[in-house]
This record gives C-alpha cells, sequence and structure tokens, in this order.
C-alpha cells in the first residue's frame, strides 16, 4: 500500500488542515504531507487540480482523493480504533459537536482567523465574543459532565476539531472560564500541536488581512 498524502494549507493560518493532520499523528498512520501555500497566484488552480472543492485538506489514498476534514478524520478511524468516543452515544455526539465546530460559529472564525505566530490585545467586537462564550459554554457543560482531560474522557477527533479554537483564544486573548482554559492549555501543550506550531513559526508566508485584524 502507498502512502497516503495529506495536502494542507499553511500551518501557521490553516485551521481545517491542522484537524486531520492531529488525528492522523495521533492515529500513527503514517502519511506524507504537501503544503500549498494559500492566497498566493495559482493557489486555487493547484487546489481544484486535487478535487473539485477547491480547499485543503485532501488526503490521497491509493490514487483517491478524499477532501472535507471531517471526512479525513472518519477515514483515520476506519483504520484504527479509539479516535471516536468507545461509548456509542457519545460518538454520535462527538460527530454532531465536529460537524458544528465546521459550521457554526461562523463570526468568530471569519473574525478572530486562526494566526498562530500572533499575539494582539486589540478588542474583538462583541458578536465575536458571544459566539466564542456559546462555544466556551458547550465545552464547559462537556467537561462537567465526563472526567476529563478532554471532552469525551480520552482524547477523541472533537478535539482535534477544538484546537484551532484554542489557539484562537490565546491569539486574541479572550476570556474563557478557568475549566475551559486549562482544557484550551492540556490542548495547545499537545506534542503533536508543538510540532505543528513549530512548522508554523519557521513559515515564510503572511496573510496580510489575517494579520491586521
Ligand atoms: N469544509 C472544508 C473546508 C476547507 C476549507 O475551507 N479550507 C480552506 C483552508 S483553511 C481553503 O482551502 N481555502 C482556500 C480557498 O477557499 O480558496 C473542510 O472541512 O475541509
Amino acid at each position: 500500500m502507498t502512502i497516503p498524502t495529506l495536502y494542507i494549507g499553511n500551518k501557521n493560518y490553516s485551521s481545517w488542515s491542522m484537524r486531520p493532520w492531529l488525528v492522523l499523528r495521533k492515529a500513527q498512520l503514517p502519511f506524507e504531507e504537501t503544503l500549498i501555500p494559500l492566497y498566493q497566484e495559482g493557489t486555487k488552480e493547484k487546489l481544484l487540480a486535487l478535487s473539485p472543492a477547491g480547499t485543503v485538506p485532501v488526503l490521497q489514498v491509493q490514487g483517491e482523493m478524499i477532501p472535507d476534514s471531517l471526512a479525513i478524520c472518519e477515514w483515520a478511524a476506519k483504520c484504527v480504533p479509539n479516535l471516536w468516543p468507545k461509548d456509542p452515544v457519545n460518538r454520535e455526539r462527538a460527530r454532531a459537536l465536529c460537524k458544528q465546530m465546521q459550521d457554526d460559529f461562523g463570526v468568530l472564525r471569519n473574525t478572530a482567523h486562526m494566526n498562530l505566530r500572533r499575539r494582539t490585545t486589540t478588542a474583538m467586537p462583541q458578536d465575536c465574543l458571544d459566539e466564542a462564550a456559546r462555544l466556551v459554554a458547550i465545552f464547559e457543560d462537556l467537561l462537567g459532565a465526563h472526567e476529563g482531560p478532554f471532552l469525551f474522557d480520552d482524547w477523541s477527533i472533537a478535539d482535534a476539531f477544538a484546537t484551532p479554537y484554542a489557539s484562537r483564544f490565546n491569539t486574541y486573548g479572550m476570556a474563557c472560564d478557568l475549566k475551559v482554559d486549562t482544557y484550551f492549555s492540556e490542548l495547545l501543550a499537545d506534542e503533536d500541536y508543538l510540532d505543528w506550531e513549530m512548522a508554523a513559526m519557521n513559515e515564510p508566508w503572511t496573510i496580510d488581512m489575517v494579520d491586521t485584524v
């Protein structure tokens, strides 16, 4: 079997790419990675050559392309056990939460862009803070209902999906309660996350519209 290739965007900015990369790492599945710098001349053509979605991440497996971060994580979960919670109800709740983390919180995602190198004290607009508070309340409930330290006890794909949000709270200095703050610190101290972050720190590319918010 040929080793799968994960096509990703800039590690500093691409929250969608980070999630399946963390999951493949945690799954200890061998993979190669190819980084396509985003928002440069020719980027869109390169992305469209990978899949009709025209976005990263994309996983190439046996010559076939799997676009979409959650679909890639589902593929990994079929290859190895325990990437989703064991309990069937929690498993489906974790899936639903991942879907929500993809589709919901648009103001938060589009105002407080993931930007691992950045630290700013610029006040975020109220609608962004409101969405951040709504996300924190969801995490707080789950952390209170489980033994922790993760959303559904053991690390799962849901925690990979939460990690880019944790980094946003750091970058923009957004407040959250102690339990969620401790959880975010756990995610950002993860050794695979730190490998990703280190690579992000050394990337040469910048995206002005995201660096000046
Ligand atoms: N729902 C998709 C969204 C992927 C996505 O929007 N990726 C961004 C990178 S962070 C992208 O490729 N943007 C480039 C573009 O839209 O031209 C997923 O979960 O994979």
